[in-house]
């Protein structure tokens, strides 16, 4: 029998193109080759389908550059065959050469267009089995509004916090001011739906709201605006069970701001800024606090119908509440990153944790589930 073909899909049509090429680089080099065929996919940033075989450092941060996808006269195409999903590369003046059938996609794929579900959606047009979240909980995982709805629903604990339309706010900026000032400062005004820590302010005071609504109105017209929860960072991994088995959960781990002039854990610290935010895995918190965060994690991950892994990120206040901030169903996912750094502190080192998800995604049920 042939090796299962795992199609890496990295680049894209998003502002953090080059933390989905380092991240797919982290991934190539991570698969086990004599066990899957890998063929890796970039898109480049004005959205073609590529190929991009040859030496994963390519993508890396070693170079000292940004990565990038560079443009090709040879364009990728998956085209559903119902059933049978085929990688056909195209191009000018050459007849198509066929790749062969896809097993399942990898889609390191960032924001708009990645992992809010469209990708996702494309994916099951095309009947091909992929890692990660579906359609509707990589779009729920991508608004912080409906995630909020959804989390509450399921009896999670979400914090206080209004959204905004944008109707809201063009039509009636008093009724958002006084919502505003009902939750007390500090609040941070969030886009609802924008990749990473994009758009976030802190607001102190109603002076400071306007302009914090218009950079966020800058990424997406609809907003979150949540009252301040001072309490630690804590956040669990979790990765979707074997067969019919329960989500399985990492050991908590901890944010700990390392640099005081990061006013919170923002995208440098995330991306640039590797020693601004540490993560503390154990986090050091009583046994129980640590079943409870876990228990809530897998609790989130159903919320949402999430499949694959999701990383849950919460507060654990001085009062001793949890409070669930936010679930990434793409979380970063270089060797360094939360995720994997969370599994590899519970036993499940990085190349393992890649094959735990390729065999769930090439598991996947197409179709109905
Ligand atoms: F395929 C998985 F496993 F679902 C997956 C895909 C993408 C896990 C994590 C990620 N993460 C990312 O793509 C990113 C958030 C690092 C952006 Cl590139």
């Amino acid at each position: 029998v042939r090796r299962p073909r795992v199609a890496v899909l990295f680049g894209g049509r998003s502002s953090e193109h080059a933390v989905s090429c380092v991240t797919a680089a982290g991934v190539l080099g991570a698969i086990d080759n004599e066990k899957y065929d890998v063929i890796p996919i970039g898109i480049t940033k004005t959205g073609q389908w590529v190929l991009a075989s040859g030496d994963p450092t390519t993508w890396s941060l070693s170079s000292g550059q940004l990565p990038e996808v560079p443009p090709s006269d040879a364009t990728v195409s998956l085209t559903g065959t119902g059933g049978t999903p085929q990688l056909i590369v195209t191009a000018p003046n050459q007849v198509p050469q066929e790749l062969g059938e896809v097993d399942v996609v990898f889609p390191v794929l960032h924001g708009p267009f990645g992992e809010d579900g469209t990708v996702q959606g494309l994916l099951e047009l095309a009947d091909t089995r992929y890692v990660g979240a579906g359609v509707l909980a990589s779009a729920v995982g991508m608004d912080k509004h409906f995630m909020k709805v959804v989390f509450a629903a399921a009896g999670l604990d979400v914090g206080p916090y209004i959204a905004v339309t944008d109707r809201q706010w063009t039509n009636d900026p008093q009724t958002v001011r006084d919502s505003v000032a009902a939750l007390g400062f500090p609040v941070f005004v969030k886009p609802a739906r924008a990749g990473s820590s994009m758009g976030i302010s802190k607001v102190d005071c109603l002076a400071e709201l306007p302009a914090a609504i218009e950079e966020a109105r800058r990424h997406d017209l609809k907003l979150v605006i949540e009252a301040g929860i001072s309490g630690r960072e804590i956040e669990c991994a979790v990765l979707e069970g074997r067969g019919s088995n329960v989500p399985r959960t990492s050991m908590p781990g901890e944010i700990v701001v390392a640099d005081a002039s990061h006013a919170f854990y923002d995208f440098t610290a995330k991306y640039v800024q590797d020693n601004a935010a540490v993560l503390s895995c154990p986090a050091d918190l009583p046994a129980e606090v640590v079943t409870k965060i876990r228990d809530l994690a897998a609790v989130a991950f159903d919320a949402v119908s999430a499949e694959g892994l999701s990383r849950v990120d919460f507060f654990y206040t001085d009062e001793g509440e949890i409070i669930i901030n936010e679930i990434n169903t793409m979380p970063g996912f270089t060797p360094k990153s939360m995720y994997p750094q969370m599994w590899a502190a519970t036993g499940l080192a990085y190349p393992d944790l890649i094959d735990e998800l390729l065999q769930l995604g090439l598991n996947r049920k197409t179709g109905l589930r």
